[in-house]
């Protein structure tokens, strides 16, 4: 098996903080972050997830006035919330921190201060909107007006709701906090010369084998097309200010400053350790788990900034990029309040029942991927519970009761066990060569297959029936429920737990050594702990309650 014993630094991209988290946000980014987290850890890697909310920008600072809230006071709301959120499904962050924190502050304003000094920024002189009553430039989501194309009023300035169409010029605007017409005025901005690092850029993308082949053609012909200067730079308050003397009033863009927050905050909890968080930055490999409508940003914005200040910090390894979730097959819309909130499933089915779900209908690519209620029920009836569930409590609970709960000793081997063992290894090997390429959905697939073959071979070897071979059956199932406790562990982490109580092993299973899933590592003698079922059934009129609240039948 592959096993890097480089460090490793991952990544979810950083969610806004203004509003919550919500499925869509999990299938893409923070659930596949998490599973390889979660399996670099048990591979014996030193591996850190890290992540933070993304503070900064207008739509935050108009929320935040909507709400009588200083922005720090909103942003800080969110931050928390967001990251109980991520607890409660077992998104295991190592460290959870803010674009605002004085870290990031800092490391933006080095970073700006770096690439002027190397001829990578300019200042331009632009024509903007700006509300004299208010006295203020009214950048993006600050004007509303008609859209040009479709007609439809009430529309931001970037980009129109009804059509889908960015107007270069909206129609009739408006201040979008007091309504009343704004003016024109010049202000200076500041420009990133993007273009500067087009070959750089281009080679860079060639020679990364691990990046994603569909996603990098499609990035290298935006290069090939020309790549645009970058304004970044905002009138607005509420920001990382521009470290310039004439740059009063002014703040960066959020996403120049956002995506440095990966490196500020993985020096920190470096830092805090007593470690060299530069060092360790540029001698781990790098991920940056993201969603695919963000893929400019990383792929271009991201690693040209790094090389406009001498690649001090080195280039992501990784940017494993995915699809969108839908649900019941239509688009996601918090605007149209199409969209299910993480805590409120959570406070209907059981995390893990999520993650098992997601987890199994993921892939690695940028398809879009669909959220059902009625292939969710089937999924976890179906599978989790009927497979994976039935085999463990069939192990356990007959071991209970046939021995008083202690691990019968074994007979000789036979085929059938010798067969078993050989599946085990076979798995440990393909499920984590799987999970180091990053291919959740399929190491998903060969767990399940093993259990299949577990149920199987319980079925076959009846140790209700068949007296002789009755211990060496159930020694070996044991065995094979801890191996399926340890693979299982990235993905269903809290049921994963239960199994290890259960079988009363010492430790947690979270520390377990993935290698050691290869193992009969239960001896025989090994008292059990009180086994009872692990998962309970999704029934159906659960299922109906929550399609009733979507409004679907
Ligand atoms: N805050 C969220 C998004 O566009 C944005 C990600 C920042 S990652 C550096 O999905
Ligand atoms: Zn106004």
């Amino acid at each position: 098996m592959p096993e890097s014993s480089k460090s490793a630094i991952i990544t979810s991209a950083l969610p806004y903080a203004n509003g919550e988290i919500h499925l869509g946000h999990i299938a893409s980014t923070y659930l596949p972050a998490d599973i390889f987290t979660r399996f670099s850890r048990l591979n014996g890697r030193e591996a850190y997830h890290i992540c933070a909310s993304d503070d900064f920008g207008t739509p935050i600072l108009i929320k935040a006035e909507k709400e009588g809230k200083t922005p720090e006071e909103y942003v800080a709301l969110w931050n928390r919330r967001d990251y109980d959120d991520f607890a409660a499904l077992g998104i295991s962050f190592d460290f959870f921190y803010r674009t605002s924190s004085p870290e990031n502050v800092g490391f933006v304003q080095y970073v700006f201060t770096k690439l002027r000094e190397n001829g990578h920024t300019y200042e331009h002189d632009i024509v903007q909107f700006y509300c004299e009553f208010d006295d203020k430039f009214l950048p993006d989501r600050y004007v509303v007006g008609r859209c040009p194309f479709c007609g439809a009023e009430n529309q931001y300035s970037d980009l129109c709701e009804k059509c889908g169409r960015v107007p270069d010029e909206i129609l009739d605007p408006k201040c979008a906090i007091c309504g009343r017409p704004p003016v024109k005025k010049h202000s200076t901005h500041y420009f990133f010369k993007l273009s500067n690092f087009s070959d750089k850029l281009k080679s860079w993308l060639l020679s990364n084998q691990n990046l994603q082949p569909d996603v990098k053609n499609y990035v290298i012909n935006w290069i090939d097309e020309g790549l645009q200067e970058w304004d970044i730079t905002r009138d607005l308050s509420w920001g990382v200010p521009i470290p310039l003397p004439d740059a009063k009033g002014k703040v960066f863009y959020g996403w120049f400053d956002n995506h440095l927050c990966y490196i500020s905050t993985m020096t920190k909890f470096m830092e805090d350790k007593g470690r060299d968080g530069k060092k360790f930055w540029n001698e781990s490999e790098i991920y940056h788990f993201i969603g695919k409508d963000i893929v400019y940003h990383h792929y271009l914005f991201l690693p040209a900034m790094r090389l406009g200040i001498n690649e001090e910090y080195k280039l992501p390894d990784w940017i494993p990029t995915r699809g969108h979730l839908m649900l019941q097959n239509q688009k996601i819309s918090k605007s149209r309040n199409w969209y299910i909130g993480l805590k409120q499933f959570l406070e209907a089915f059981p995390a893990d029942y999520l993650r098992f779900y997601m987890a199994s209908i993921v892939t690695y690519s940028q398809d879009d991927l669909n959220f059902d209620f009625d292939s969710f029920a089937e999924k976890i009836n179906n599978e989790l519970i009927a497979n994976v569930g039935n085999f463990v409590n069939r192990a356990l609970s007959f071991t209970q009761k046939a021995y008083s709960g202690k691990v019968p000793e074994p007979g000789e081997l036979g085929g059938d066990e010798r067969i078993a063992k050989g599946m085990i290894e076979s798995a440990v090997r393909d499920v984590g060569e799987l999970l180091s390429a990053n291919e959740t959905d399929k190491a998903l697939k060969k767990i399940m297959e093993l259990s299949t073959y577990f149920n199987q071979y319980f079925q076959k070897k009846k140790p209700w029936s068949e007296k002789e071979t009755a211990g060496t059956t159930l020694y070996v199932a044991v065995n094979a429920a801890r191996t399926l406790a340890i693979l299982l562990e990235p993905f269903i982490p809290f049921s994963c737990e239960k199994i290890w109580a259960q079988l009363n092993l010492q430790g947690s299973v979270h520390g377990q050594s993935w290698q050691s899933a290869a193992e009969f590592a239960v001896p025989a003698g090994h008292q059990l702990g009180k086994v009872e079922p692990i998962f309970k059934k999704i029934e159906a009129k659960e299922i109906e309650q929550q399609k009733a609240k979507l409004g679907v039948k």
